[in-house]
């Protein structure tokens, strides 16, 4: 008897489980990603919801099979009932299972993410550097020239607001770099943000852009996405990156082309 009141609590606990997953909601709390605004985060969205539909059909049908063993064969006394093949045979079964189903989802998958980093920004993306360092983010954009200066790290001195080490007096492309505390960039043009670390690990991370990608000491990597609507969001630190990590954060500002053309002018000088 108490094998088939397992069995059905199994059961019970496997759907019970399920809800607040499908309804989006847990204790009351929506757990709905924020509104998408970028060109790439509908497929994104869509493989998410792809991956959870299918871990949860997976996951219920696995403990619905558990709950129908469990009833069947918990109360047989001396009764064993092993796998064809036995343990071995069982094993990679699982692993042909599970290795097809990553597989499957990481080629479906890699489709979404791989329009960010298989596909080079187009030529006439704005160029932004990203700087992380503890504990804050700074942001260049290469001034009129096109062009951003050199950075001499020997040069970096935060209490006069050289956070990147330029060398204005010898080097030209240096002197009208624009550096700023939050990313300020045109609603619908594409940005290539190139991103690097002053010390050590940190990542950047916009929930509404679909993007987190992680600084990485000694490497330069990039990033590339179209903002699809005005408006300020927040950039948050992913990498536990030291004591002040907790405050690392910056903002996104999505502004129209016109206010970001007359943004970029105040900040020049
Ligand atoms: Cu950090």
């Amino acid at each position: 008897m108490g094998g088939k009141i397992f069995a059905v609590l199994i059961v019970i606990i496997a759907l019970a489980s399920a809800v607040p997953i499908m309804n989006h909601t847990f204790l009351g709390a929506s757990v709905t990603l924020p509104e998408d605004i970028s060109t790439h985060g509908k497929a994104i969205d869509d493989q998410l919801s792809v991956t959870m539909k299918e871990a949860g059909i997976s996951f219920l049908a696995a403990q619905l099979v558990l709950g129908l063993f469990v009833w069947q064969f918990a109360n047989r006394k001396g009764a064993t009932k092993t796998f064809p093949g036995g343990a071995t045979a069982m094993v990679i079964v699982a692993f042909l299972f599970v290795g097809a189903e990553v597989l499957a989802l990481g080629m479906v998958g890699s489709k979404a993410w791989g329009m960010v980093y298989f596909k080079p920004a187009a030529s006439d993306a704005l160029p932004v550097q990203a700087q992380a360092g503890q504990f804050a983010f700074y942001f260049r954009y290469p001034g009129p020239d096109g062009k951003f200066g050199q950075i001499h790290p020997d040069k970096i001195d935060e209490g006069n607001s050289n956070f990147f080490g330029l060398d204005p007096e010898n080097d030209i492309p240096a002197r009208d770099d624009i550096t700023a505390g939050e990313l300020v960039v045109p609603v619908g043009k594409e940005v290539n943000l190139m991103m690097h670390a002053k010390d050590v690990g940190h990542s950047f991370y916009v929930r509404e852009l679909r993007i987190q990608q992680d600084f990485v000491p000694g490497l330069d990597l990039s990033v590339h996405f179209t903002a699809t609507k005005i408006g300020k969001y927040e950039i948050v630190c992913t990498q536990l990156c030291g004591l002040g990590h907790y405050n690392m954060k910056s903002y996104l500002n999505v502004m129209s082309q016109e206010d970001f053309d007359k943004w970029l002018k105040s900040q020049s000088n």
